[in-house]
């Protein structure tokens, strides 16, 4: 799900070290959306005899708010990185949504991640206050602040984006009386222990051409691998891959390639070349190495961040963000994406035993979650809010674990449809590989400004 924008995020720490400082409307006139402000946040939220708190990093774009008339707030919420501004490029949905309300743009950097950490060392006992219901607890203190802080503020609306996504949902549910609506784009709702579902979509999201193409790259990988000795160590070369010396990381990695390319939205150069190599008797390894380590390593995965060793380093990095991410998923989210029993694409050598031994082995103990307790608290994909809208892209797998169907007038579900929308493809600025026509992004995103305005009305 990460994504590290690497640029905004080296701004961002240049001017970290420039601005340490809060909020305040007076002091403030167009300022920089990578402008970080500090907030002082509460560190156990459920636990008033530990008085402990942390920083806190956040940004805003007040391009389109009138500081002296006001308007509303759109909270962008994040998820599970760094984040280094304020939505502001040009066609990012939540900048359109910002600017056809007149709103101030905020978003607060999730505990843990980025900068907003608690602890340098981030061991398993560290690691205890990183939760969802901890993060929502933080959006609300936070966000009523800021509000306070504005002397004509209007109301707040939230969205996000796939792990973020659900957490706007679940803030609408939880907080209806601080904001007033939700857009929730892939928005991961249902915690899924077993996400066989995930690989079966990418298949269908592929086609039968190129899912068939991709099989064939793991069997012949697999072959390869099993093999062991040098014809091991020759195919791990041949992707740069040397790094991964436990085979489960090494085939989660190259099942991670595949599966990101669909729900990113690379699936034209992910999967032509594949095809082409298929059908003309090509070498399907290093046609889908080229693919791996040109297009999907380049913006998105390396081999490293995928090993257990990797993972098991407890020292906190605003860089790095897997350690806390498979905390989340060990602990409470699950969404594991295991080998389907037939028709895989992924080895089968990525199963249920892989992911519960990998939790084990990072966190140094049977840490292992309980998805149906996460449903229970906030509703699975059955959410019983109001005024929220799910979003999902036509090829992104994750949207098994979204809201797909309409629940209500409230709580409508809409699929943004086109050959190459992919996760959170309406709020985001572009398709990677390029959103093809036709596609229905601008219907849905007027759709979703329709419903804030009514939300805020
Ligand atoms: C490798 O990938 C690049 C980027 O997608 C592509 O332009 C190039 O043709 C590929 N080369 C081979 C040998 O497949
Ligand atoms: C652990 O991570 C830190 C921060 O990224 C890095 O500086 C250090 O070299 C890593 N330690 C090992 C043993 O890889
Ligand atoms: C499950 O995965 C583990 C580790 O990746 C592997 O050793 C085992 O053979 C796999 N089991 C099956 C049935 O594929
Ligand atoms: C919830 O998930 C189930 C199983 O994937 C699916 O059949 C159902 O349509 C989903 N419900 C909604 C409201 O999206
Ligand atoms: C709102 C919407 O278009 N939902 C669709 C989501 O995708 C499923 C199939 O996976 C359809 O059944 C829904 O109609």
């Amino acid at each position: 799900m990460k994504v590290l924008l690497v640029f905004t995020l080296i701004i961002g720490l240049i001017n970290g070290l420039a601005y340490p400082k809060n909020f305040n409307e007076e002091q403030v006139s167009n300022i920089s959306p990578y402008t970080p402000f500090w907030f002082s946040q509460t560190l156990d939220h459920f636990d008033d005899e530990n008085t402990e708190s942390f920083s806190q990093r956040y940004f805003i774009n007040d391009q389109f708010y009138d500081y002296t008339n006001g308007g509303p707030i759109i909270l962008y919420i994040n998820g599970e990185g760094p984040v280094s501004s304020a939505p502001c490029q040009t066609g990012d949905g939540v900048v359109l949504y910002g600017q056809a309300l007149n709103a101030m743009i905020v978003t607060l950097e999730h505990r843990y991640y980025g900068e907003s950490t608690p602890f340098q060392d981030l061991t398993t006992e560290n690691l205890k206050y990183l939760s969802s219901e901890q993060a929502l607890n933080d959006l609300a203190i936070f966000v009523v602040w800021f509000q306070s802080q504005l002397s004509n503020a209007g109301k707040i609306v939230t969205i996000g984006g796939s792990y973020s996504g659900a957490l706007s949902a679940w803030f609408r549910i939880k907080y209806p009386h601080i904001t007033s609506g939700s857009i929730a784009s892939s928005g991961v709702v249902n915690a899924i222990l077993q996400f066989t579902t995930f690989d079966e979509y990418v298949a269908y999201a592929a086609g039968e051409d190129c899912s068939n193409a991709l099989r064939l790259v793991t069997k012949a990988v697999e072959e390869q691998i099993l093999a062991g000795g040098s014809a091991e160590q020759k195919v791990k070369q041949i992707f740069q891959a040397e790094s991964l010396t436990d085979n489960g990381d090494f085939f989660y990695w190259l099942a991670d390639s595949m599966a990101e390319g669909i729900q990113y939205g690379f699936h034209s150069q992910l999967c032509s070349p594949l095809i082409e190599a298929m059908n003309n008797n090509g070498d399907m390894i290093s046609t889908y190495s080229n693919y791996t380590i040109n297009v999907w390593g380049q913006s998105l995965g390396t081999p490293e961040e995928y090993s257990t060793v990797w993972q098991q380093n407890t020292t906190a990095d605003p860089a790095k963000a897997d350690r806390q991410w498979w905390f989340q998923t060990c602990a409470a989210l699950g969404y594991f994406q295991d080998a389907p029993l037939s028709g895989s694409i992924r080895s089968s050598m990525v199963n249920m035993t892989y992911f519960k031994t990998h939790c084990q082995q990072v966190f140094g103990i049977p840490l292992w979650p309980n998805t149906a307790a996460v449903n229970i608290h906030y509703g699975g994909n059955n959410t019983a809010g109001t005024n929220i809208l799910y979003t999902n892209g036509s090829q992104d797998p994750w949207s098994r674990a979204s809201v797909i169907q309409t629940i209500s007038d409230s709580q409508q579900s809409v699929m943004v449809t086109c050959e190459n929308c992919g996760h959170c493809v309406d709020i985001r600025a572009s398709c990677p590989g390029g959103c093809a026509q036709p596609n229905n992004i601008a219907q849905v995103r007027a759709l979703s400004i329709k419903l804030l305005e009514s939300w805020l009305s």
